[in-house]
């Protein structure tokens, strides 16, 4: 049996060289709380955002949930937002009093909709939570303009995008907020992490009370944080990975080209569109698949990926309004079955990441010619 391929593999650093950045840890003492190692992470993080203030936290989760908190919402206001997420998306919503109100994606994008954004705004709405999911980059202008409009705050779930750029500008210069994940299983990982990015640098302050439980000092605490750093171990393996992520981004992109080159020829497989003036983060590769022009579904083929003992994924099916906590909750959208429903059930990311082999792609293709 082949070895298990997996829909993405963790970037890691060379062994010796993390050895050698944590025997300065070891020397030290300092392992946690802010020290020399997430200094340094973070400020080259901050170049290669190209924002003022990125602030590095211990997941995407906990990143999210303080950049609500730092807008200072009201309680119980409504966060419009996108049920094609993971679930943390929803939930950092609902850890900080607030309400996820959910709307419908575009066809191509699979980002927030504008047009159902609109519609589902109240007098109770606070926020926009756009997320650039797979790394498709939202409708940035739309989004600000309605934002701009309805006096809402703004702000992007980025776990997908890192790096992203549109037309040079990076992507976290948009809207008041971006939250990344530096999970494993993201491009560039600190094994768990996260960071909380603004165009403000008069942000950097209130985060970085916002994630050290609010303590100034030894006798003063000036605000409501939580435990969100990243400790010297962790930011060891961001210094090092941090250097590697143009190749791993590189070769991502040459699989792309690869998996187009059998993929967009076959009826019914729909392919992420390009975006124009989009530089593509290199997350995740998924496709659609219209079980009706291609005879044969997403599910099928993901159980015949699994006989070959590969194992794509269906991010993100079910979708949050799937789950328990959200099911109730209605998706607003300009059409009368909102398009999430069909996306839901032909969304598939095939294995998308170095160490995918070109034996590995013909096993993938010989599934999808299969008949
Ligand atoms: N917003 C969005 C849009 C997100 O996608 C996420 C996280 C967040 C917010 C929250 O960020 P964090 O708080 O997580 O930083 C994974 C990740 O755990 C999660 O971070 C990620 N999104 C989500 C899309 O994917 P699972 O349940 O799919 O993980 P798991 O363990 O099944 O891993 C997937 C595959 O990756 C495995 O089959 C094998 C491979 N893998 C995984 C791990 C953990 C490895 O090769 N090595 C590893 O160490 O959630």
């Amino acid at each position: 049996m082949r070895p298990p391929l997996y829909v993405t593999r963790p970037l890691l650093p060379d062994l010796a060289e993390l050895n050698i950045l944590l025997e300065s840890v070891w020397a030290s003492n300092i392992i946690t709380n802010i020290g020399p190692l997430h200094q340094k992470l973070e400020q080259e993080l901050r170049q290669v955002l190209g924002v003022p203030t990125a602030m590095l936290f211990n997941n995407g989760t906990i990143a999210l949930l303080a950049a609500l908190k730092l807008f200072k919402l009201p309680a119980k206001s409504e966060v419009i937002t996108t049920p094609l997420t993971f679930a943390a998306t929803a939930h950092a919503i609902d850890w900080n009093g607030l309400v996820p109100v959910f709307v419908d994606v575009l066809p191509e994008t699979l980002t927030i909709d504008p047009a159902a954004v609109e519609l589902a705004i109240t007098d109770k709405t606070s926020a926009i939570l756009g997320v650039h999911v797979y790394g498709n980059v939202c409708e940035l202008d739309a989004l600000q303009r309605i934002a701009d409009r309805h006096g809402l705050k703004l702000l992007y779930d980025a776990a997908h995008a890192f790096g992203t750029t549109v037309d040079g500008t990076p992507i976290a210069s948009f809207g008041d907020g971006s939250a990344f994940s530096f999970h494993a299983t993201k491009l560039f990982n600190t094994v768990e992490g996260g960071l909380l990015a603004t165009k403000h640098p008069e942000d950097a302050n209130d985060i970085y009370f916002l994630r050290n439980f609010g303590i100034k000092n030894e006798e003063e605490v000036v605000s409501i944080g939580i435990n969100g750093k990243l400790n010297e171990m962790q930011a060891a393996v961001g210094i090092l990975n941090l250097a590697l992520v143009d190749e791993e981004r590189r070769q991502r992109s040459v699989l792309r080209e690869k998996y187009l080159s059998f993929l967009s020829k076959i009826d019914g497989v729909l392919c992420q569109p390009v975006q124009p003036g989009v530089s593509n983060s290199e997350q995740y590769f998924p496709i659609q698949i219209d079980a009706e022009i291609f005879g044969r579904s997403r599910d099928d083929i993901y159980e015949a990926l699994k006989l070959e003992n590969i194992f794509a994924r269906k991010y993100f099916h079910p979708i949050c309004t799937d789950f328990e906590p959200y099911r109730d909750f209605k998706t607003y959208s300009v059409h009368n079955m909102p398009y999430v429903e069909t996306v839901k059930t032909r969304v598939l990311c095939l294995p998308f990441h170095s160490g995918v082999t070109d034996e590995d792609l013909k096993v993938i293709e010989r599934v999808f010619l299969a008949t």
